[in-house]
């Protein structure tokens, strides 16, 4: 990596998890392949390859069972090294997978015990997270689903599930936290099957919530590839809510299992959309990589990928703002848009005079069949534009 073209600065707004970094290289099928290094060495090696931020579970930072004593030292010191370093915590969670306590599940768990526990967790875990900075609280519900459909109905589990989060809502407007939260879905892996699949179910559940306003979606790239679906669409349905709070940013082959590669290592393309998107719309928010190297590197081969998936994000913009600025491209848009005002007093909302317009129109439906798009054109100019020969 030679040019300082695509060198990732801190107003790039890139963020990585401890857990992306500090993976140890373990499978269903391995043990850890790597040392990984530890909080603080994460800290400075992102401060060093140009990120702005680390996010945190609770137990990324503190092992469950530390003691009082030592975990304060453990938060003094990494507060030492974001201070030493500038890097900030613009996003925190808890880790409600891990654990056996949560095998069947934190919030929506059948065991009122395991229901009460996770909440308290999670209590402590937005203290921590709040006394570093962070504004954004993600809940991803990993072990929230079910394996046998026997075990739990999915109705209680939505009820739970919606108890919990006006619960712990209601609590953060307590304490009087500047802090909203942000719901990451996933379709299955852990769990069998997990509830709120995708983006789509999420924001549908949010509108039930006793404060929606506080309350939006954390998408990642990989979760929606593994259900087979578009993640530029709900990306920008998670937009046009004004829901779109975070954004998981990763890659992976559709459909298999989840494999949390390095950002646009598979799906170039979609990758592409998505960044010329988030750039496009203004998108403010952290571009946060929840990924990890692959189960052959060592601690170099961690940073390669960490540079990797920055690097990609930045030469994907660059090819955004060509895109926007190439006059073939955007001639055959406006020749697919021409005419954008014929039917202008359709536009603005319903009224009796337009139905009656309306039903009064001839249209040449031979005509509009006939017309062609050259769509053919634009995608080849696009992947040209991609591939680095435009
Ligand atoms: C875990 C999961 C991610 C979530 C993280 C936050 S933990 O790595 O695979 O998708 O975003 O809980
Ligand atoms: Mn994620
Ligand atoms: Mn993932």
């Amino acid at each position: 990596m030679v040019d300082n073209k695509f060198q990732p600065k801190p107003e790039d707004k890139f963020t990585f998890g401890l857990w992306t970094l500090g993976n140890p290289g373990r499978d269903p099928f391995g043990p850890p392949t790597r040392t990984p290094p530890t909080p603080v060495e994460i800290v400075h090696i992102l401060s060093e390859i140009g990120a702005y931020g680390v996010n945190l579970h609770d137990d990324d930072l503190i092992p469950l069972g530390t003691g009082a004593a030592e975990r304060d030292r453990i938060v003094a010191e990494f507060k030492k090294a974001l201070a030493d370093t500038g890097l900030k915590v613009p996003m925190a969670t808890t880790n409600l997978f891990s654990d056996p306590a949560f095998k069947d599940g934190a919030y929506t768990a059948n065991d009122p015990a395991v229901r009460a526990y996770a909440l308290q967790k999670t209590i402590r875990s937005i203290e921590l997270g709040v006394d570093l900075g962070a504004k954004v609280y993600v809940f991803w519900g990993g072990r929230e689903g079910t394996e046998s459909d026997a075990t739990k109905s999915p109705l209680d589990a939505l009820k739970r599930m919606r108890e919990a989060i006006n619960f712990l809502s209601d609590y953060v407007r307590d304490q009087g936290y500047d802090l909203k939260f942000a719901l990451e879905p996933k379709p299955n892996e852990p769990r069998g099957d997990i509830y709120f699949p995708n983006v789509g179910a999420m924001l549908g559940f949010i509108a039930t919530l006793d404060h929606p306003e506080m309350i939006g979606v954390n998408p990642e790239m990989a979760h929606e590839h593994m259900g087979g679906l578009n993640f530029l669409h709900a990306v920008a349905q998670a937009w046009d809510a004004g829901k779109l709070f975070h954004i998981d940013l990763n890659d992976q082959n559709y459909a298999r299992y989840d494999q949390d590669y390095r950002f646009a290592a598979q799906t170039l393309k979609q990758s592409f959309y998505l960044v010329k998107f988030l750039e496009d719309v203004g998108y403010a928010g952290s571009r946060h990589f929840d990924a990890h190297a692959y189960r052959t590197e060592d601690v170099s081969g961690v940073k390669d990928f960490a540079v990797g998936c920055m690097r990609s994000y930045l030469i994907l913009k660059e090819k955004g703002k060509q895109f926007n600025a190439d006059k073939e491209i955007q001639d055959l848009l406006a020749e697919v848009n021409s005419g954008a005002d014929k039917f202008a007093w359709l536009a603005g909302g319903y009224s009796k005079d337009k139905v009656k317009q309306l039903l009064g129109q001839e249209f040449d439906r031979v005509a509009l069949g006939a017309r062609a798009l050259h769509y053919e054109r634009l995608d080849q100019l696009t992947t040209e534009l991609i591939l680095g020969v435009r």
